[in-house]
């Protein structure tokens, strides 16, 4: 009897040993062969050898067997997920080297939509500006309507619309802020409202998707010198303090006067380039005093209040800051574009 177990614990060792160094699924698939197998495995053989011994002492070696035999089950499958997932001692340590410097991740940036948009934001919050929001998806009566755009208005031409229902559309700029704004405030007050908006627009200075930022000021005695005063320190801040500023006039519905603004170019500081087609000038945003009906239109008195608004294109600003010829270039998500901005 003490033959026999000597002889199994002799194998348990021995399996032990050799399971140790196993260090592939081939390996490991020859040693299971090796002890479990069915025709001439290790743990079979002593199986057999049980017949020889005698009735009395079969029972207490059977079970001896049977837990070597359990033992080594167990252990091969344990071996074998490990080795599957890769995370077998032997394997770690051939993988790694711990005094191998560390991979650095990659870092994120803001998207250059962001940062203007928030460098615009900036600007006028130092100015005492609150910022206001309102939704994308809009009623007639407050992208058009209010704003002096009525039904049949020759104006609403300007506007490539999607609409969502005949009464419901995907806001076409953010002046639809400026009526919800006055609906909701009483003068005085600045604001500006940064947002998405929509038009049935695409080429390569031009996007279905774009983002404004607008601003209205309403009060007592504001007058045209507010706005150009305003504007003309808004957009020294924003391209540096050589910058100029001209008016020319304009029309927009809810505006009286409206103009047109341009800045020195940003490229040839005013002496004429490609960038600005030699004119020496850059259109960059539109703005007027607000027409007495759209204070009417909010119930304001235009006897009393009088302000000014204006609005500009947030990727034309960016496209002209970082010397960028294609609109579709923010919305691609190249990273080796992206990147340039960090
Ligand atoms: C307006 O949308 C007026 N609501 C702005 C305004 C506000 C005027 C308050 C007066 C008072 P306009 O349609 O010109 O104006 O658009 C303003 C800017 O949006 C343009 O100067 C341009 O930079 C930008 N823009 C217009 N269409 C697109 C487009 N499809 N893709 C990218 N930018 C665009």
């Amino acid at each position: 009897m003490s033959d026999l177990k000597a002889r199994i614990q002799g194998i348990r060792d021995a399996f032990n040993q050799a399971l140790d160094q196993v260090e592939g699924l081939k390996a490991l698939e020859e040693l299971r062969n090796q002890y479990l197998g069915r025709k001439r495995g290790i743990v079979k053989d002593l199986l057999a050898d049980l017949r020889t011994v005698s009735k009395e002492l079969r029972p207490e070696l059977g079970q001896a067997v049977n837990r070597l035999k359990n033992t080594v089950e167990n252990a091969l499958t344990e071996k074998l997920e490990a080795l599957k997932s890769g995370e077998s001692t032997g394997d770690l340590q051939r993988k790694m080297d711990l005094t191998l410097p560390g991979v650095a991740p990659e870092l994120g940036s803001l998207h250059p939509l962001k940062v203007v948009n928030r460098d615009l934001i900036r600007i006028f919050e130092r100015m005492g500006y609150e910022v206001a929001s309102a939704s994308e998806i809009e009623t007639d009566f407050y992208n058009f309507e209010a704003l002096g755009l009525t039904k049949n208005h020759p104006a609403r031409d300007m506007q490539d619309t999607f609409y969502v229902t005949d009464e419901v559309v995907l806001r076409t700029h953010t002046s639809n802020v400026q009526i919800h704004l006055m609906q909701e405030s009483k003068p005085p007050f600045k604001a500006i409202m940064p947002g998405r908006v929509y038009r049935k627009d695409a080429d390569i200075t031009h996007s279905p998707m774009f983002h404004q930022v607008e601003g209205l000021v309403v009060g007592e005695q504001i007058t045209f010198a507010d706005l150009k005063g305003t504007l003309e320190h808004f957009l020294k801040q924003l391209f540096g303090s050589d910058t100029k500023m001209r008016l020319r006039p304009s029309y927009f519905p809810f505006t009286e006067p409206s103009a047109e603004v341009d800045v020195s170019c940003i490229m040839c500081g005013g002496k004429g380039c490609r960038v600005c087609k030699n004119s020496g000038w850059l259109e960059i945003l539109g703005a007027g005093m607000v027409d007495p009906v759209v204070f009417k239109n909010v119930g304001y008195d235009p006897e009393v209040v009088s302000g000014f608004a204006f609005g500009l294109g947030v990727e034309r600003v960016a496209m002209l800051k970082y010397g960028i010829s294609d609109i579709r270039m923010f919305f691609e998500d190249d990273l080796r574009f992206l990147s340039q901005f960090t």
